[in-house]
């Protein structure tokens, strides 16, 4: 430990070493100070009025000069009292050198509390409708969301140029013009040509339900988003009927909504399907007897279906999909309107927000 030595030589060598150890020692003594009490103990050595570093250097250097060193002494001594105050003061300002910080730990507190996710009800719900679905027998599929012209319309019953087209408000990729109309891309409106590629990849028998976003041109309010998610599902093999269609569906609406609902297929129109319906629950709210919930009809329109078309399977006949030997049902639904039933939610937008608020009532 450095102690502030008498000094016998006044030359402006020996005041140069003398100050030199002086600033080893007080730069190797800061490194090493750690904590609140270490550094008050730091400033005590070297500025405590009784018996700190600086005190002995004005007795120890300033006073004991002869006359004529006193005032290269003093110059000197003044230099390193400077610079031992800026050492003391940049030490005490170090974090955990201030009081209550590294010194004050205690460890009886409680843990820092990280709160655990969730998962989002739209997830929740495309979950369970799957779930219902693979307790059928299905497998499930995904696929891309940027789809061509070609999976999204073509192959689905939608020709060029059909008015059809425009109840799907696409949107498309710019700038593909020189491209034929079947390879232009576009965000799929639906999640049917994963269905497209699925019979193109493997032959009847299929049972196959797709949940995943889909994209639509719409501006969004309390019933409208521009992105939104559906399951559909297809099953195809030798001998499915309406029946078929209407007994699955039926199990999967009890399963979703509670035993108790009943279900209405309703005549509708789809391109890729014919026939085509909407299929309806009796009000799980009212029971039937109607209310707000089911505008006063006893009824709540829950998902499209409908056999699929014979010119869709004409796009994969090749496959072992010809409409003369297999036929098929299939149907889509839209997981928001599904949650908003299932959940009370009155606007959609809820879901997009991220509104820890709202997210928290399905923990
Ligand atoms: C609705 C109606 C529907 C389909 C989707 C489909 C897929 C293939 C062939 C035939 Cl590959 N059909 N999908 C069929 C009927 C209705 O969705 O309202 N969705 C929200």
């Amino acid at each position: 430990m450095y102690t502030v030595p008498k000094l016998e030589d006044y030359s402006a060598q020996a005041l140069d070493g003398a100050g030199n150890e002086l600033i080893a020692a007080l730069e190797s003594e800061s490194a090493a100070v750690d904590g609140e009490s270490a550094a008050k103990a730091f400033r005590d050595r070297w500025m405590a009025r009784k018996n700190g570093v600086l005190t002995q250097l004005n007795e120890l250097w300033l006073k004991l000069a002869p006359v004529d060193a006193k005032r290269e002494v003093g110059r000197r001594v003044n230099e390193l009292k400077l610079r031992v105050e800026q050492t003391v003061e940049s030490v005490q300002a170090r974090p955990g050198a201030e009081p209550g910080r590294a010194d004050r730990l205690d460890v009886t507190l409680p843990g820092i509390h990280h709160k655990l996710g969730t998962e989002h009800p739209i997830t929740r719900t495309s979950n369970e409708i799957v779930g219902i679905f693979k307790a059928m027998g299905y497998s499930v599929a995904e696929g891309p969301e940027i789809e061509s012209d070609y999976y999204n319309f073509e192959s689905l019953n939608f020709p060029p140029n059909h008015p059809a087209r425009d109840t799907q408000d696409t949107i498309f990729i710019a700038g593909q013009e020189n491209k034929p109309q079947r390879e232009r891309l576009l965000l799929r409106t639906h999640t049917s040509p994963v269905q497209m590629r699925t019979m193109e990849s493997q032959p009847p028998p299929v049972r196959v339900v797709v949940p995943g976003k889909v994209h639509r041109h719409d501006t969004a309010d309390a019933s409208h988003s521009p992105l939104f998610h559906q399951v559909e599902g297809l099953a195809v093999d030798t001998n499915i009927t309406f029946c078929d269609l209407k007994g699955t569906l039926d199990h999967a609406m009890k399963q979703l909504f509670g035993g108790s609902v009943k279900t209405r297929f309703y005549p509708s129109f789809f391109p890729f399907t014919e026939p085509s319906a909407d299929v309806q629950i009796s009000c799980f709210k009212c029971g039937g007897k109607g209310c707000r919930l089911c505008k006063m009809s006893g009824w709540i329109e829950v998902l499209g279906c409908g056999m699929v078309d014979p010119n869709v399977f004409e796009f994969v006949k090749h496959n072992g999909y010809d409409p003369k030997r297999i036929s098929g049902f299939a149907f889509g639904m839209g997981v928001e309107r599904i949650a908003m039933l299932k959940y009370g939610i009155d606007d959609i937008q809820l879901f997009f927000q991220g509104d820890v608020r709202f997210l928290e009532q399905f923990a």
